[in-house]
């Protein structure tokens, strides 16, 4: 979706051009699963799909809002109404954004607003996270807020869990605001720092396919939230302030402690084998051997399906076509319960394994799955 576009179609709805035109990513996690939330490490990359906005001040304390994907009239709100909970829709995330940065203390007046994205939607791809960021940065730039990467990051996910409702980490809003072309973010969530790792798969020979199951879901719904509080439980019962504290080589200890809470076990034990798989894909990509992260993803959704108990028939058969298919690695990214899955494969089997999955699901009576190649890309950034 080019910027001219975007800006065209803003001139049409509102009369005028914007003052600027904006764009954010969505992401693919790579490894760090549900860790974000236990101040734990992640490690997801921007995807060249992205939302655009065209954006212009308002003086009056209206929001307008509209989205060329979803169509129909321009939403207007008044920023004085604004206010978490109820029934929302999509405008809640950009309202949400400017509800954030009100109650924070920064000034707005109001915007016109304009979007279009290119971010599959319930594919666990981070499409709300970079309808966030995007707002974020325009506004931050229009009233010279002063915001910039995990600062904008946090006010999108305050956005996000109070406004909207949805429990989550800040892994998202982190990686559209940060991430840079060619890298993967290494981000400690417990303190925001964050490595760029480099990480052109494309120079080594490889490829990683992003397979869309087609099976929508949300992070609203219960499951997500059942999560983070068996986690809760779990750093609570082991006297800490969150898992991140239990070290990978305290784990046995830990989880005697447990004793027979076996939900609470399974919840700790993916959390503190899943950073330790963050950190050991940090070491190999730094060694410079990326086809041996592969085994490691594969690990990682083995934990997730088994322990933290997320993925579905879609995704698991994703990977395991892929593995059989001769993949390097497979696992579901995201926060589960449908979305995408990953594949990390030599870029002479792409085709094969592309043709195996289709066919896995046409033989399963499944919806076709959208396969499409990741490539890390842009964070968020002013295209005009
Ligand atoms: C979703 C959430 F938004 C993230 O914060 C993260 O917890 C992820 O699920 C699981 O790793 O994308």
């Amino acid at each position: 979706m080019g910027a001219q576009q975007v800006a065209d179609r803003f001139a049409e709805l509102y009369g005028a051009g914007p003052e600027g035109v904006w764009a954010a990513p969505g992401r693919v996690n790579l490894i760090g699963e549900h860790t974000d939330y236990n101040d734990g490490f992640v490690m997801p990359f921007a995807l060249p799909h992205q939302v655009v906005a065209a954006v212009s001040r308002r003086t009056d304390g209206v929001l307008r809002l509209h989205s060329a994907d979803i169509g129909g009239d321009i939403t207007e709100l008044r920023l004085d109404d604004l206010a978490p909970g109820g029934d929302h829709d999509w405008t809640a995330y950009p309202a949400g954004v400017v509800w954030a940065l009100r109650e924070a203390g920064h000034e707005i007046t109001g915007a016109d607003v304009h979007l279009a994205s290119t971010v599959p939607t319930g594919a666990g791809l981070s499409s709300s996270a970079a309808l966030e960021v995007v707002i974020a940065l325009a506004l931050n730039d229009l009233y010279d807020l002063g915001l910039k990467g995990w600062r904008l990051a946090r006010l999108c996910q305050r956005a996000e869990n109070v406004y909207v409702g949805a429990p989550t980490g800040i892994m998202d809003q982190t990686a559209s605001a940060c991430c840079e072309a060619g890298h993967a973010l290494f981000l400690d969530t417990r303190d925001l720092s964050q490595q760029q790792i480099p990480f052109d798969l494309a120079a080594q020979g490889l490829r990683l396919l992003v397979v869309d199951t087609q099976v929508k879901h949300a992070h609203s719904g219960g499951e997500y939230g059942k999560r983070r509080a068996g986690c809760e439980k779990g750093a609570a019962l082991l006297g800490v302030d969150a898992l991140r504290d239990i070290p990978y080589d305290g784990l046995d200890a830990a989880l005697a402690r447990l004793g027979d809470e076996e939900e609470v076990v399974r919840l700790v034990r993916h959390v503190v084998t899943e950073n330790e798989r963050v950190e050991r894909t940090v070491a190999l990509l730094r060694s410079g051997d990326p086809r041996a992260i592969g085994p490691v993803l594969t690990e990682g959704h083995a934990s997730l399906r088994d322990d933290f108990r997320i993925s579905c028939p879609e995704l698991d058969l994703v990977v395991d076509t892929a593995l059989v298919g001769g993949a390097l690695g497979a696992r579901m990214t995201g926060g589960g319960f449908g979305g995408s899955a990953i594949v990390l494969a030599e870029a002479a089997d792409v085709e094969t394994l592309t043709k195996s999955v289709e066919e896995a699901f046409a033989a399963a009576g499944l919806t076709a799955p959208r396969v499409f190649e990741a490539v890390p890309s842009a964070g968020a950034r002013r295209l005009v």
